[in-house]
């Protein structure tokens, strides 16, 4: 590559980027993900500087909401504030479904948006619109920032800046101290920028070497937890005490973690833990919640119920706690808005203790009578195993009656070749799944197959269930993935010998962090639609890592979902088919192969426990038929 031209005036707009993402380096940042343009090209200069002296990883992508939803991800693993960086114009409002699912889940995501200078917009200067305010009221902060002039001060200036950027986005006032409301996530900073846009930064220059020196002190300080690290731990308030008394039940959502489990055991109360809470394990995990919330002797005998975070994959527990004889209290650490189906819940805590006590009978009775149950009907919905070979077995072991051995072999057969059910396929992926593996669930029917029946395990799950959507599903999952996977950068600057000197250096250290050994298998359990809806996000640039990631695609031709509504038994069959099942008949494997990403197919339980059993060395697809 040619050097770069010296002439080029020095660029105030280059040495405040520089300044910027070093700052957010000192403050903590590892990943940056970077979309091409124009207008941002010294942000994007700068991220690749720090890449090159090992102080960040950086993602690139050309899809601004897949790499947004990339970001996303990157920081609900890593528990660290993720900037994406992007030029004007439209890329920025393709940042919003992700700002938006950040905003509701509390997850720090720091958008960076190159902007044309305040005097030119309203003008119908190219690519310009209003980017300020683009995001109303889903940004913890906002600045519109005025076009850096070359003055005095800017450098301290974009430091300070990306302090109050960090502290925001973690849900944080200056001091450091939580702030519970509206707590952590997303923060805008709209960076007008005149030209020249850029210039080269010195090979000298002390800003990367002290970002890249913060960024090796920090990865050797760095414990390595095998489970994500929650952005917020927790607001930091005291606990109230919750008194025994009530018959009680814990109920926790998304983004409850493990802290509602122990409360659950703490209390001797049943636990009704939603696969994607962080909580759904333990003695006191009630699967069949659904079930037994309607059924006499049980649902009806609640007294009160303590939630955790947002539950959203039932109707049941809606209505639980709009019950007017049930006492609800609603258990947060953070957000902007408390969980309150029906504006019904008396009390709201920031956090709940509850002191461990031996139990009454009548106190033992309750949980054991909720977790018996449910665990009878959870198996009631298996396969019936085929029956042990008893006859014709002699005393040496060895079978003597050909005929019952062959029935037995047949049945066995049957089993092995059984086609894939949901049922199925959720207890399969959910058991191959261990601590140091992540697994990650779409939004629609699978989520919800597999809250009802799997089992306790306390495995790192994850869902966009702050609003749901079925997008960004497959870039959050590669964002989870990267963040369990790779290494830190400074360690990544450590492992590699010599001094890096340029893009095919750069793509080298790249290269060395992909498929390290840490951390186990990202999985992804989503259905077709969530797939092709972000089939885009499975674009992995020459360079950028190829993390381990499986997507587990659950392939039953549109969005099944939707067969479950009413609506499904009163509307036409075709019109409800072409405008709500959206049937499609997309050829996964040659969607793979243009991707670069290796395909397995599994139409039974053999193939599919083979395939799950297969070592996953880079982002493959699984694709899993199943019946409408
Ligand atoms: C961005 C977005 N658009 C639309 C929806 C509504 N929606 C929910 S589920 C679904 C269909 C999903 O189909 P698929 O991924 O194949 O899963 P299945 O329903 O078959 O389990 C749609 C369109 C949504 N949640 N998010």
């Amino acid at each position: 590559m040619a050097e770069p031209d010296r002439r080029i005036p020095a660029s105030p707009a280059s040495d405040t980027a520089l300044a910027l993402l070093a700052a957010f380096v000192r403050e903590g940042v590892v990943d940056l993900v970077v979309a091409p343009g124009s207008r941002s090209q010294a942000l994007a200069l700068a991220a690749a500087e720090l890449e090159r002296a090992g102080a960040v990883r950086l993602h690139v992508r050309i899809d601004e909401r897949g790499a947004a939803f990339l970001a996303l991800g990157l920081a609900v693993e890593s528990g660290r504030p993720v900037p994406i960086i992007t030029t004007s114009g439209t890329a920025v409002a393709n940042l919003h479904p992700a700002v938006l699912e950040a905003h509701h889940s509390g997850v720090p995501l720091i958008v960076l948006s190159a902007d044309r200078p305040a005097e030119l917009r309203g003008i119908r200067s190219n690519q310009t619109t209003m980017q300020p305010g683009i995001f109303a009221g889903a940004v913890r902060l906002e600045r519109d920032v005025a076009a850096p002039e070359g003055a005095a001060g800017e450098a301290d200036a974009a430091t300070r800046l990306a302090r109050e950027a960090i502290a925001a986005a973690l849900g944080r006032d200056a001091d450091g101290r939580p702030v519970p409301h509206p707590g952590p996530g997303p923060v805008h900073l709209n960076l007008q920028l005149r030209e020249p846009l850029s210039s080269a930064t010195p090979a000298d220059s002390p800003v990367v070497a002290s970002a890249a020196a913060a960024a090796a002190a920090s990865a050797a300080a760095e414990a390595r937890p095998d489970e994500p690290s929650p952005a917020v731990a927790d607001g930091g308030a005291a606990p109230a005490h919750i008194e025994p008394g009530p018959r009680t039940i814990v109920v926790a959502g998304a983004g409850a973690g493990a802290g509602a489990e122990e409360f659950a055991r703490d209390g001797g109360w049943p636990l009704i833990a939603e696969v994607s809470s962080g909580a759904h394990f333990g003695p006191n995990l009630v699967v069949a919640y659904r079930e037994l919330l309607r059924e006499p002797g049980f649902g009806d005998e609640i007294e009160r119920v303590v939630v955790f975070g947002h539950p959203t994959l039932s109707r049941e527990v809606p209505a639980l706690v709009q019950r007017d004889d049930v006492e609800t209290i609603v258990v947060a650490p953070w957000g902007i808005e408390w969980f309150n189906p029906g504006r019904r819940a008396a009390r709201f805590e920031r956090a709940v203790r509850t002191e461990p006590r031996p139990q009454s009978s009548e106190e033992r009775a309750w949980v054991g009578r909720w977790v018996r149950a449910s665990r009878m009907l959870v198996e009631a919905g298996l396969p019936t195993p085929p029956p042990p070979m008893r006859d014709g077995v002699d005393e040496t072991g060895h079978a003597s009656d050909f005929e019952a051995q062959r029935e037995y072999m047949k049945a066995q057969l049957a089993a092995m070749r059984a086609p894939v059910t949901r049922r199925m396929l959720v207890d399969a992926v959910w058991s191959a799944t261990w601590p140091h593996d992540r697994l990650l669930f779409g939004a629609s029917r699978l989520i919800r197959d597999a809250d009802r029946a799997v089992p306790g395990r306390r495995i790192p799950v994850h869902a966009n269930r702050g609003l749901a959507g079925i997008d960004g599903t497959v870039a959050t999952a590669v964002g989870v993935a990267i963040a369990s996977q790779g290494a830190l950068p400074g360690e990544a600057s450590a492992a590699t010998s010599g001094e890096p000197s340029g893009a095919a250096d750069a793509a080298a250290v790249a290269a060395s962090t992909a498929n390290t050994s840490r951390g186990g298998v990202t999985r992804a359990i989503i259905g077709d639609l969530t797939l092709l809806h972000d089939a885009g996000s499975m674009l992995l640039g020459a360079g950028e890592q190829r993390p381990r990631v499986q997507l587990i695609v659950g392939n039953d031709g549109g969005g099944t979902i939707f067969d479950s509504l009413e609506v499904a038994a009163s509307a036409p069959a075709d019109a409800f088919d072409r405008v709500q099942f959206t049937p499609q008949h997309v050829d996964l494997a040659a969607l793979a192969a243009a991707y670069g990403w290796s395909y397995t197919r599994a139409t039974t339980r053999a193939e599919l426990h083979d395939a799950l059993g297969t070592r996953v060395d880079g982002p493959s697809i699984l694709e899993v038929p199943l019946p409408r």
